[in-house]
């Protein structure tokens, strides 16, 4: 069976989502970023483009190329709630999609049985029509090109690249297309000489991989087409649980210790994740080896070690009858990706 996979990406996600919201901005010279000279840009429109403007920008230096800029401040809950939008319809196209930034993803399309080019342009009518963005798609048979594909024409852009494209359409790339080539190893590529992917690919791989390490056998393949990274669909994680057996004990003081190291690790694994959470869940096991579970969801997300360790232990006094107990627990559900989520504080 033939691959294909494409990338999907937002066109100037942010200012478009600022241009949908207020139309009188569209065609002038926009962007969205901090309010103060010294803070960064996140992302220009197509307009401001024009000028030079860019995302990771500093204002003051937007301001000297283009006096007329319209900075618009950031609005993240906004950009996440539309992302979401753009998304769900994604999701109606394949059911193995990668995401891999609040814009990006990939979706594995093999398996459609509609013929590629007509199942995007579908997708990308549909995402127009009921987000108002545009989005460009790269249709390959593997990540690393599809990628480099739907860059190439943005924004409102599709491209193909099929095999016998390889090598030729990349040669004369600059070496900054090469996603997983990072700019401190393009500043020492370049430092030879290498700037385009032609002289890239003159490079022999064991001199990648003395630079580079690993990364340079996976640069050396990339280039020539092969990339067996697969679209991996993102999990959801339903819930996460730190739960321990010890011996039986009603010592209520040892007990509130014990919930005190669980909030600690819950904390721990979930700031590791950027998870938060809705629902906590106090477990306790009694020496008869009856099982009662208590619950609490709140209407915002719970995330630190106090907020966790004070409702668990509010749960525990309320609902500690005093009995042996041989094991506790508590997990956490409801959760949610803080990538995606606007923080209230
Ligand atoms: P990108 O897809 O890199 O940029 P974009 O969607 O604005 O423009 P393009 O048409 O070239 O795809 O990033 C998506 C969003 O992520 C972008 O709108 C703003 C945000 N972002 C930052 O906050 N900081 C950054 O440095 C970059 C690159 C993006
Ligand atoms: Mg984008």
């Amino acid at each position: 069976m033939r691959n294909n996979i494409i990338h999907v990406d937002i066109d100037a996600f942010y200012a478009s989502v600022e241009e949908l919201d207020n139309p009188s901005l569209i065609g002038k010279p926009m962007c969205v970023g901090g309010l103060s000279d010294r803070s960064i840009i996140t992302t220009a429109n197509y307009e401001a483009r024009k000028y030079g403007i860019h995302s990771a920008m500093p204002v003051f230096m937007a301001k000297q190329l283009c006096s007329d800029l319209i900075i618009m401040p950031m609005r993240r809950s906004l950009y996440v709630e539309k992302s979401k939008e753009v998304f769900k319809i994604i999701s109606k196209y394949s059911s193995t999609i990668e995401k891999v930034s609040i814009d990006e993803s990939y979706l594995d399309i093999s398996k459609n049985k509609h013929k590629p080019v007509d199942m995007i342009y579908a997708m990308k009518e549909d995402i127009k029509k009921n987000t108002g963005l545009t989005v460009s798609v790269g249709l390959s048979y593997n990540k690393f090109l599809a990628k480099l594909a739907s860059d190439w024409n943005k924004p409102n852009g599709l491209m193909i690249i099929t095999k016998s494209d390889i090598p030729d359409i990349l040669k004369p790339l600059d070496i900054n297309n090469v996603h997983g080539l990072g700019q401190k190893s393009q500043q020492k590529l370049r430092a030879l000489g290498i700037n385009t992917i032609e002289e890239l690919l003159a490079l022999p791989e064991d001199f990648l991989v003395e630079m580079f390490g690993k990364m340079g056998s996976e640069i050396y393949q990339r280039i020539r087409g092969i990339d067996n990274r697969k679209v991996e669909p993102n999990r959801v994680r339903k819930s996460m649980a730190v739960e321990r057996t010890f011996l039986d004990t009603n010592d209520a003081d040892l007990l509130r210790e014990y919930i005190k190291n669980y909030a600690t690790e819950l904390s721990k694994d979930l700031s590791e994740k950027n998870l938060g959470f809705y629902t906590i869940t106090l477990k306790l096991k009694n020496s008869n080896f009856k099982t009662t579970t208590h619950s609490k969801t709140f209407p915002h997300v719970i995330r630190t070690f106090d907020e966790i360790y004070e409702i668990s232990l509010k749960i525990f006094d309320e609902q500690y009858t005093g009995e042996k107990l041989r094991l506790a627990g508590i997990s956490a559900s409801n959760l949610t990706d803080l990538n995606y989520e606007q923080l209230s504080f």
